[in-house]
C-alpha cells in the first residue's frame, strides 16, 4: 500500500460548524487552496478549454464513431451498457456541451446519428441508474437546448423501456438491469445512487410530456430510501429492493455508491419545487454532519460509519465524494462546504492527478487509478456560481492544467492506471461522462456562455443541461 502525505494545518474553530456538527473545523481560507500556476484571463481559459474538449472530441470521432467510448492510446472501442451493442454513448453525452461551446456543425452531426441510429429497443441488459442518467438525460437536455421533437420521442420510448425495473419492484425501488427488448429485470441488491438518481429526468419527462408515471416512479424509490433511515437519520449502503431489507449498513456518504442520491433529493427540491424532498435532504444532511464529519489535521474529512450506531467503520475519501463541497453549499452549509473543498484542493495541490481513492486515517492510497473524473471541477463550478469567488476559477484551472498535462494523448484524453508512478501510468479509456461533465464545468466557469442562463442554470448529476438553456 502507498503511503500518501496529507499535510497538516492549524485547525480553528468555526462557530457556525462547530454549532452544526460538533466538530473543529478549520475556516476555509484562500491561502489554502492557493495555486501554483497563474490563471490567464478568462477568454484564454475558455479557448483553451473548449480547444481542448474539441480536440478528445475529434479523438473520439475519427476511432470510435457511433460506438460508445474510445480507447484513444490503441485505437480501440468500447461497449458501455452491453458487450456488442452500442448506443453512441459518447455523442449523446457530447451533445449539449457541444450546444453550449456553440460547435453547431458537430450539434447537427450528433443529433442526426442519435435520430437515424440509436435504438432503445435492443436485446441488452442495460444498467437502469447509468441508462437514466446518461442517456435519458442526455436526450432531454438535446430536446431542450436543440429544440428537436425527435429526441424527446426516443427518450420517451427509452424510459418506457426502463420502467418495468420500477413497476415490477415489490417495493419501488428499481431493479439494476433491464431487458430493453423483453422488459426481463435483474439485480435486486443496489446501492442508493441507483435507487435514487432518476427524478431529475424522469421528473423532466413528466413535465415535457404530461405523463406523471415517470415522477411518480421515481419519488416512490426516493421515499422507499428514506422511510429506512435509522433513529440517527443515517442510510446504509446497500438495500435489497425485493425484501426492502438493508445488505449494507454502513453510511458511507459522501462518498459512492450512495452519492447522488443525495444530491437528487436536493436538485429534485430545486428543479420541481417539492418541498418534501427538500425536508428530506435536510434531515439526512444534518445526520451526516453531525455523525460523520471529523477533522484530521486540520482538514474535514467524512469517516464511514454504521447507521444504527454512529460507531467508525471506515476512513475512506473516493475522488467520487468531491462533488460534496458543491453540493453543501447549494443546501446551505457553506462552511461544510469550503472546508471540504479545501480538503480536495489540498489533495490536487499535492498531486496534478488526484488517485481515485485514499484512507486519509492511514495516509495510504486505496485506488492509484485517476478514471478522468469530474467530481472535483463538478464542486469548483457549483461553489463558483454560488459565491462568484475567483478562487474556485484558480483551482478548477489548476485542476485542468493537470489533466492537460498528463491525460492528454494524441488520441484525446484518457484515464490514468497508476498516478503515484512515476512516470505517471496511463491507461487507454476516455469515459462517456468527459464528453458531458469536465470541459463543461470548466468552459462555464470562464465563457460567459451565451447559450446559458447563470441565474437560473441547473445541471443533473450527470451535467446535463436540465435548466437554463437559452435557445
Ligand atoms: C458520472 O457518471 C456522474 O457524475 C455520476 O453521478 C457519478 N460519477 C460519474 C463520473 O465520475
Amino acid at each position: 500500500m502507498r503511503s500518501l502525505s496529507l499535510p497538516r494545518r492549524r485547525t480553528v474553530l468555526s462557530a457556525a460548524a462547530v454549532a452544526t456538527t460538533g466538530a473543529a473545523l478549520a475556516r476555509p481560507s484562500a491561502a489554502a487552496a492557493a495555486p501554483a500556476l497563474d490563471l490567464p484571463g478568462d477568454a484564454t481559459a475558455a479557448r483553451e478549454i473548449r480547444e481542448e474538449f474539441v480536440h478528445s472530441w475529434e479523438g473520439y470521432k475519427r476511432a470510435a464513431w457511433g460506438y460508445d467510448e474510445v480507447r484513444p492510446v490503441s485505437g480501440g472501442r468500447n461497449d458501455f451498457f452491453a458487450s456488442g451493442r452500442t448506443f453512441g454513448l459518447s455523442i449523446v453525452e457530447a451533445l449539449d456541451t457541444l450546444w453550449l461551446m456553440e460547435l453547431d456543425g458537430e450539434v447537427a452531426l450528433s443529433a442526426d446519428w442519435i435520430e437515424e441510429h440509436l435504438d432503445p429497443a435492443q436485446d441488452a441488459d442495460v444498467q437502469v441508474f447509468e441508462a437514466v442518467i446518461r442517456l435519458v438525460g442526455g436526450l432531454l437536455a438535446g430536446h431542450l437546448c436543440t429544440g428537436r421533437t425527435a429526441l424527446l420521442d426516443r427518450c420517451r420510448e427509452l424510459a418506457d423501456r426502463l420502467l418495468p425495473a420500477f413497476t415490477r419492484s415489490p417495493t419501488g425501488m428499481p431493479y439494476r438491469y433491464v431487458n430493453l427488448r423483453s422488459g426481463a429485470v435483474g439485480g435486486h441488491t443496489s446501492p442508493l445512487a441507483e435507487i435514487g438518481s432518476n427524478i431529475v429526468e424522469f421528473g423532466l419527462l413528466s413535465q415535457l410530456t404530461g405523463d406523471q408515471k415517470y415522477w411518480d416512479a421515481a419519488k416512490r424509490a426516493m421515499r422507499a430510501v428514506f422511510d429506512r433511515r435509522s433513529a440517527l437519520g443515517l442510510l446504509g449502503t446497500t438495500l435489497d429492493i425485493e425484501t426492502g431489507r438493508w445488505t449494507d449498513t454502513t453510511s458511507c456518504a459522501p462518498n459512492p455508491p450512495v452519492d447522488s442520491y443525495y444530491e437528487y433529493l436536493w436538485a429534485g427540491a430545486e428543479l420541481f419545487g417539492d418541498r418534501e424532498l427538500g425536508d428530506w435532504y435536510r434531515l439526512l444532511t444534518d445526520a451526516v454532519l453531525r455523525h460523520q464529519l471529523e477533522v484530521q489535521g486540520g482538514y474535514a474529512w467524512y469517516r464511514q460509519v454504521d447507521y444504527a450506531t454512529g460507531l467508525t467503520t471506515g476512513r475512506t475519501a473516493s475522488e467520487l465524494g468531491s462533488f460534496y463541497p458543491g453540493l453543501l453549499g447549494k443546501g446551505g452549509d457553506l462552511d461544510a462546504a469550503l472546508a471540504y473543498y479545501d480538503t480536495w484542493s489540498m489533495l490536487l495541490a499535492n498531486n496534478p492527478v488526484v488517485p481515485e481513492a485514499i484512507d486519509y486515517g492511514s495516509a495510504t492510497v486505496r485506488s492509484a487509478r485517476n478514471d478522468l473524473r469530474p467530481e472535483y471541477v463538478n464542486a469548483a463550478y457549483d461553489l463558483w456560481m454560488l459565491t462568484g469567488e475567483r478562487r474556485f476559477k484558480e483551482t478548477a484551472y489548476t485542476y485542468f492544467a493537470g489533466l492537460r498535462e498528463h491525460l492528454r494523448v494524441p488520441g484525446g484524453y484518457t484515464v490514468a492506471e497508476d498516478v503515484t508512478a512515476s512516470p505517471l501510468q496511463r491507461g487507454d479509456l476516455t469515459p462517456g461522462y468527459w464528453f458531458a461533465e469536465n470541459p463543461k464545468y470548466l468552459y462555464l466557469m470562464f465563457a460567459a456562455a451565451p447559450r446559458f442562463d447563470y441565474r437560473s442554470g441547473l445541471l443533473s448529476t450527470e451535467g446535463k443541461v436540465v435548466r437554463g438553456a437559452v435557445r
